[in-house]
């Protein structure tokens, strides 16, 4: 059954929450307490847009829910790893994620680290093991994609490229913002994409141009959104950092946003009516506000 953007939003986080739940359980008696840090991370805040963005892709060309579960677990797992992460004393330092205390300002530095680690090394667990009818090639492309784009030549590459280059211009910051930002959005087209056992060369280039497109527009509206978001992370922590905003200015970034979201647009037209959902996502974006 194909449902449109608000039902897929509503199933997925229904799902995540649940199959999270499944995975990580809150054990107050563990003496380690590493499983109660990992649920308290997972648990409630987040948007979850990489998960819906994988139910979303998967949807429209009738892929089951339930094998769309494990990517879309996988990828908000390893998003909440890099957070927790980037949060660190040695990275962003910042004693605020998601509207509560960040992991190492609730558990310790250490715990932090041991969290973090463990939610990536379970994302590909889950990829390899979760029950469902995902054929065996099907989940090793899953992974394979999902640590191309969060590893070495992906989102950590973009990471050490913020902390020791420190770029400087405009596409410096661009192709730091791909890596760092934008490689999980597209892992998460491409993972979507992935659970369709058969797709036409023209739909899938379309729908990578929509996803690259969707993920730097992201980035840039969280350099807008840095400094006005009551979204629970801490705030301005970009301001003495050069980010795309701050050099172009305001209003150059908004033509950039829109831009990026016009040219995501135009490429999923070939879909039709089908990719009415991926149009809804595009214009949620442009409303987002935290
Ligand atoms: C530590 C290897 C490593 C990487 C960290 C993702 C990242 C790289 C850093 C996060 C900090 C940052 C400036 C992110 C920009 C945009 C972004 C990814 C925001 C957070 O994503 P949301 O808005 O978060 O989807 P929620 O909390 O809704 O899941």
């Amino acid at each position: 059954m194909k449902f449109a953007l608000a039902e897929i939003h509503s199933i997925c986080h229904q799902r995540i929450d649940s199959l999270l739940a499944q995975y990580i359980k809150e054990q107050d008696t563990s003496a380690i307490m590493l499983e109660k840090a990992m649920s308290y991370c997972i648990s409630d805040g987040g948007k979850r847009i990489r998960p819906l963005i994988v139910y979303t892709i998967g949807n429209i060309f009738g892929i089951s829910v339930e094998n769309l579960d494990a990517p879309a677990v996988a990828i908000e797992l390893i998003h909440t790893y890099s957070l927790i992460h980037d949060d660190l004393p040695a990275m962003d330092n910042a004693d605020l994620r998601r509207g509560k205390a960040s992991c190492h300002k609730k558990f310790g530095e250490a715990m932090a680290i041991l969290v973090g680690d463990g939610l990536q090394s379970l994302a590909f667990e889950i990829l390899a093991s979760h029950s469902c009818t995902l054929s065996a090639q099907q989940r090793l492309a899953m992974i394979a994609c999902l640590a191309r784009y969060s590893g070495k030549d992906g989102m950590v590459a973009g990471q050490a490229l913020d902390i020791y280059f420190e770029p400087q211009t405009e596409s410096e910051i661009l192709t730091m913002y791909r890596l760092k930002t934008g490689g999980l959005i597209s892992a998460a087209v491409e993972l979507g994409m992935l659970a369709i056992p058969q797709m036409a060369t023209d739909d899938k280039e379309a729908l990578e141009l929509y996803g690259r497109n969707l993920g730097l527009a992201f980035q840039l509206q969280d350099d807008l959104l840095d400094g006005i978001s009551t979204s629970g992370k801490s705030l301005h922590t970009d301001k003495d950092k050069k980010t795309f905003a701050n050099l172009a200015g305001i209003n150059a970034t908004q033509r950039k946003i829109s831009e990026l979201l016009d040219e995501g647009l135009t490429a999923i037209q070939r879909l039709g009516d089908k990719g009415k959902p991926l149009d809804e996502l595009i214009s949620s974006l442009r409303e987002r506000v935290c």
